[in-house]
């Protein structure tokens, strides 16, 4: 195995300099706000702050499904949150989110307005809302709640992770590399054994544990994120492949990816969302054709 640079741990660490590596700009070892801004507020109830990463995506896909459900109280104003430009570190986003990462909602139905951070507790309290994605038998719903967390646990490995030291990382670390890989291709095997037997991750309903999942397991192994499908063999999940095509060619789905996207196909990139005839007038190929 080929070995890393040594390095011997100081008795206290000391914040000195960035760690290095892709998003090092952001990583800080406080919390809090480093500046006041405060959050815009549209028309709708719901106000979603967020980016299309995969955390994003999840919420932006389950108020779309809301709305094709005919769910008319899911109509949400999205804004763009840039989490490279620190954007995630404003006062009013703190507020939002003590843990400054996207996604966050505020619900301004209730008085005072809910805040709702982490992007389970927001598909959880979206389901519960709007009675919908989230089975009311008891049973069905453990099932489904296992599975969304099973997703939050996760998905740390495979994205601060696996993603990290294969392809953010300013060096390549073999026995990182090798650890992670492992825990993902074993995570990979436990989707694909499940959805052998199973049409979605809660038999036949699709529910917020797909919603929850897709972005994630569904991109890697359509090579959607870190282009490692090839590295982890991604094409012998069969039953995970399945499922990923079926919920890619969901019209919610097709809808929630765009929004809050700023990179890949101009006409797939809504950078903001307040109105369904957005998605027809205000794609960035469009906003930058007029501009
Ligand atoms: N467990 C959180 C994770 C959220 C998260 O990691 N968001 C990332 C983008 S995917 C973020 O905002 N990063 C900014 C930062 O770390 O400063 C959730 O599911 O909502």
């Amino acid at each position: 195995m080929n070995q890393p640079p040594s390095y011997t741990p100081p008795k206290v660490w000391k914040w000195e300099m960035e760690s290095g590596g892709t998003f090092a700009n952001i990583n800080r070892p406080i919390a809090g706000p480093t500046s006041e801004k405060e959050l815009p507020v549209g028309k709708h109830p719901l106000q979603l702050y967020s980016l299309a990463t995969p955390n994003g995506v999840k919420v932006t896909i389950m108020l779309e499904e809301l709305l094709a459900l005919g769910k008319t109280g899911a109509e949400y104003d999205a804004w763009l949150i840039q989490i490279r430009d620190g954007e995630q570190f404003g006062s009013g986003f703190v507020d939002a989110n003590p843990n400054s990462k996207i996604p966050a909602l505020m619900d301004h139905s209730t008085t005072p307005p809910t805040r709702v951070f982490e992007s389970g507790a927001i598909l959880m309290y979206l389901a519960d809302k709007f009675e919908a994605l989230i089975p009311t038998d008891p049973a069905k719903r453990a099932e489904c709640l296992s599975w969304l967390f099973w997703q939050m646990g996760s998905t740390p490995y495979l994205g601060g992770g696996f993603g990290h030291f294969y392809a953010y990382a300013p060096f390549k670390i073999e026995y990182a590399i090798d650890r992670f890989t492992m825990e993902i291709k074993r995570q990979l095997d436990v989707l694909d054994r499940h959805l052998a037997e199973s049409q979605y991750m809660c038999g036949d309903e699709y529910t917020i544990a797909d919603v929850a999942i897709w972005p994630w397991y569904g991109a890697l192994v359509a090579n959607k994120v870190y282009e490692a499908a090839e590295f982890l063999d991604a094409g012998t999940y069969t039953h995970l492949h399945r499922w990923t095509g079926e919920i890619a060619s969901r019209e919610a789905v097709i809808r929630g990816r765009m929004v809050n996207r700023v990179s890949g196909p101009l006409e797939e990139q809504l950078h903001e969302r307040h109105d369904a005839s957005d998605f027809y007038t205000n794609t960035q190929d469009k906003v930058e054709a007029a501009s």
